[in-house]
């Protein structure tokens, strides 16, 4: 099948674009390499190098034989977007093309103004694209379990059975985001579940937890071919942190007590949930909704494992929480859609922690600890950028500044 991946240059879509080319599919990727910019906003570096979008597809070409097609532009240019879509004409859109740090969209006004703008326009634009050139393509949208929130009934799979005054319907599950930015993700959802209703679109929603890893079988065979691995106080996601924070001998950074509790997958389960998504799509019409985790473990027991696992002392510091969040709450999620199609999961295991150690110490000299602790609060407006951040490059001025 032809995929399009939304975001292909990303953490998350590079092994994705990998993962589908080695099976088949007939993969192009498209980016406006956003992602990279925000580095040189906040002056942090992915800590495994990563080489450029055109050096990665042509190692590719080179190894395998096989043919990634780039599209470099952005999505909320729509023009662009059904230009690309009217060309490439995929049997699905993988759309992974957003800003996707919860820190980063609370800095203040402008982040968060540039986060909503960029994932909605974005994503109205590949909507429009899809109704106006094709409705039979089949978006994969990714979502995130964020917009659940932390609810104290169990989560289920996007929608919910609800009898109210004797009447019965199933209705959107609640949404109680945590961020502008899970919020940017909920209203991506009300548009795409409008346009499935209206237009007869047929769109998968997949509400991802954190994901952790940095390698797979496909970035693996060439150092050229890595995927990026965040650790700043940004766009660091917790347990890739604390892997990165027991090497360089950092305290392990738990937010409070650590009582909140999140679902988790590993990088190499993204990638299959994503083929399993797209090679069984939803009917014309149908907004399905996957929960696409495949445990669920609290901050401190991500800590403890850390602790446990590294083979060197590792220090636990309870900071006092930067985000608002709950810090002890009820968190059991249905998860079985994507079981269900055949997903084995990578359960969090030793081996897989070992081996996050081994390529972090690989690359330690790299790492910045100046970056690791959290400068955004949820509590401030505004929140002060450190001014080795204020000298950076604003990422496209044309959306968030004034
Ligand atoms: N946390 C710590 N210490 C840290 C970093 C985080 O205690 O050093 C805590 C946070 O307070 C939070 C939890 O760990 O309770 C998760 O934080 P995170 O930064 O790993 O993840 P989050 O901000 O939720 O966002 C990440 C991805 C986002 C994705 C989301 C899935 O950046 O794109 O949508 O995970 S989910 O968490 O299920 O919403």
């Amino acid at each position: 099948m032809r995929t399009l991946i939304l975001g292909g240059d990303g953490y998350l879509g590079w092994p994705t674009a990998l993962y589908l080319s080695e099976r088949g599919h007939e993969v192009a990727v498209a980016d406006n390499f956003l992602r990279r910019q925000y580095d040189h906003e906040l002056g942090v570096e992915s800590l495994v190098p990563i080489a450029p979008l055109r050096t990665r597809v042509d190692v590719w070409r080179e190894l395998t034989g096989r043919e990634i097609g780039v599209w470099v532009g952005d999505l909320t240019d729509g023009d662009f977007v059904a230009g690309m879509v009217e060309a490439f004409r995929p049997d699905a859109i993988v759309h992974y093309a957003e800003q996707r740090a919860a820190p980063y969209s609370m800095i203040d006004r402008q982040h968060a103004v540039h986060t909503q703008v960029n994932n909605v326009v974005g994503n109205l634009n590949v909507l429009y694209a899809i109704a106006e050139i094709d409705p039979s393509i089949h978006l994969v949208k990714l979502g995130t379990m964020g917009e659940y929130g932390t609810p104290n009934i169990d989560i289920e799979e996007g929608w919910l059975d609800v009898t109210h005054k004797g009447r019965t319907d199933r209705l959107p599950f609640p949404k109680q985001p945590g961020s502008m930015y899970h919020l940017s993700k909920v209203h991506d959802s009300h548009n795409i579940m409008f346009a499935c209703r209206t237009w007869g679109l047929r769109a998968t929603d997949l509400n991802q937890g954190i994901v952790y890893g940095q390698a797979t079988e496909e970035t693996m065979r060439d150092p050229r071919l890595a995927t990026r691995f965040d650790y700043d106080g940004v766009f660091g996601t917790v347990l890739n942190r604390f892997v990165v924070q027991a090497v360089l001998g950092h305290p392990l950074t738990v937010y409070g007590t650590g009582g909140q509790t999140r679902g988790l997958i590993d990088i190499r389960d993204t990638c299959e949930c994503i083929r399993l998504a797209a090679e069984n799509p939803a009917e014309p019409g149908e907004f399905r909704v996957f929960n696409q985790m495949t445990e669920s473990l609290s901050v401190a027991e991500m800590a403890d494992r850390v602790v446990q696992t590294y083979g060197k002392p590792v220090e636990v510091e309870h900071l006092d929480p930067p985000r608002t969040e709950k810090p002890e709450h009820y968190y059991n999620v249905a998860h079985t859609s994507l079981l269900e199609l055949g997903l084995q999961p990578h359960l969090l295991s030793d081996t897989l922690l070992e081996s996050l150690y081994a390529i972090t110490e690989e690359h330690a000299h790299r790492a910045d600890p100046s970056v690791i602790r959290p400068t955004v609060r949820w509590d401030r407006v505004r929140n002060a950028l450190p001014d080795r951040w204020a000298r950076g490059v604003q990422p496209r001025g044309r959306h968030i500044a004034d």
